[in-house]
């Protein structure tokens, strides 16, 4: 039999992952390869939309190839490929677009908040189009399912409206893909601000804790998390949220259920606590990141391996896309 399909990406937009990426998306990604065909790219060509230098993107682009492979996708299991190595991404988006309302795509909320942090002048119709692209990325594999965050809920509805509409006009050509939406409980937030979502692009690294960064400075990262007056541990996201941001990450990472960690301490200052999690935190890193710089340090062997499985996904979008090009009626090169 085979096994349904999975599609997620993440973009290469920091050197190094942070752990809400590792915990809400990797850690999930890891564990539903063994039940579905996956496909996990970097989507660099989604990273056009922010400015980048060039050779910083390229780096940036390996290096979260890295890691997600550190954090446990198997280059032979999943297909685990660059973007913009399968070229059919960026012709689907163009055939997308012109099935997409101008309207429609003008009520994406991540559109509508970046477009106003950035001004009109800086507001590029890459952005605009950003959730086709995506949209193109989930329909040419025949995606079941698409693992994402709250926040990308809406250009998955998108991307199944778009499914619906081609199929509507021009013939069932696309699966029409389902979100999953990661719980609630694997949101993690930043550790001097612990109502804001922890984020690779945050304005200060304080309270971000990055997996490639050197142990020491992660544990005195958690050392120094922004806790409360109270002492005690216990979890109450509403009166207490460093607190409870911390109890996510420790039983996210050691698989055990808050009150048991809440027991564990009971009694005991944050100190101890926060101690407790920083050496949970270096032991889960720790192999993460020796493994990301090992691969980084062979990036011949790195690419030859994103190579290989970009020739993979490209059979599968190639398949797509001729059919989706014979559907609309556009003339094989003979
Ligand atoms: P950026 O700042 O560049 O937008 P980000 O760190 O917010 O990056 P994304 O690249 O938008 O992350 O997301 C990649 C994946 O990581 C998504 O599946 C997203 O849901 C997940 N993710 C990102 N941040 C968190 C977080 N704080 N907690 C849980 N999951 C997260
Ligand atoms: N927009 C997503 C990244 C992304 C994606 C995708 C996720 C691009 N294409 C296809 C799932 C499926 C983000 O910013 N997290």
């Amino acid at each position: 039999m085979t096994k349904p399909r999975l599609y997620s990406g993440m973009q290469p937009s920091a050197d190094s992952l942070q752990i809400g990426n590792y915990i809400g998306a990797l850690m999930q990604w890891r564990d539903l390869q063994e039940a579905y065909d996956a496909f996990f790219s970097v989507v660099d060509l989604h990273a056009l939309t922010q400015p980048n230098d060039p050779a910083e993107l390229r780096e940036k682009t390996r290096r979260t190839a890295a890691q997600y492979i550190a954090a446990g996708i198997e280059p032979s299991k999943s297909t685990l490929y660059v973007q913009s190595h399968v070229p059919a991404h960026a012709e689907l988006a163009w055939v997308l677009s012109t099935l997409t309302g101008f309207g429609e795509a003008g009520r994406m909320t991540q559109f509508k908040d970046k477009s106003q942090r950035y001004g009109q002048d800086a507001t590029s119709v890459g952005l605009f189009t950003y959730p086709v692209l995506m949209a193109a990325d989930i329909l040419l594999y025949q995606t079941d399912i698409v693992p994402v965050g709250d926040d990308q809920k809406q250009h998955v509805e998108l991307t199944r409206d778009l499914a619906e509409r081609f199929n509507g006009r021009y013939g069932t050509t696309f699966r029409v893909p389902m979100p999953v939406i990661q719980q609630d409980t694997a949101r993690i937030y930043d550790l001097q601000n612990p109502t804001a979502k922890m984020s690779k692009s945050a304005e200060s690294d304080a309270g971000v804790l990055w997996l490639l960064d050197d142990p020491a400075k992660s544990a005195k990262k958690v050392m120094r998390a922004v806790t409360d007056s109270e002492g005690s541990v216990r979890y109450d996201r509403e009166n207490k949220p460093g607190v409870s941001n911390l109890l996510v990450i420790y039983a996210a990472l050691t698989g055990r259920q808050i009150p048991s960690i809440e027991d564990e301490y009971a009694g005991r200052g944050y100190g101890d606590f926060k101690k407790g999690l920083a050496d949970v935190v270096v032991n889960e890193f720790e192999p993460v990141r020796t493994r990301a710089l090992e691969l980084l340090d062979d990036p011949a062997e790195l690419d030859r391996v994103l190579a290989s499985n970009a020739a993979r996904a490209e059979a599968v979008a190639r398949t797509t896309l001729g059919d989706v090009y014979d559907r609309i009626g556009l003339l094989r090169r003979a």
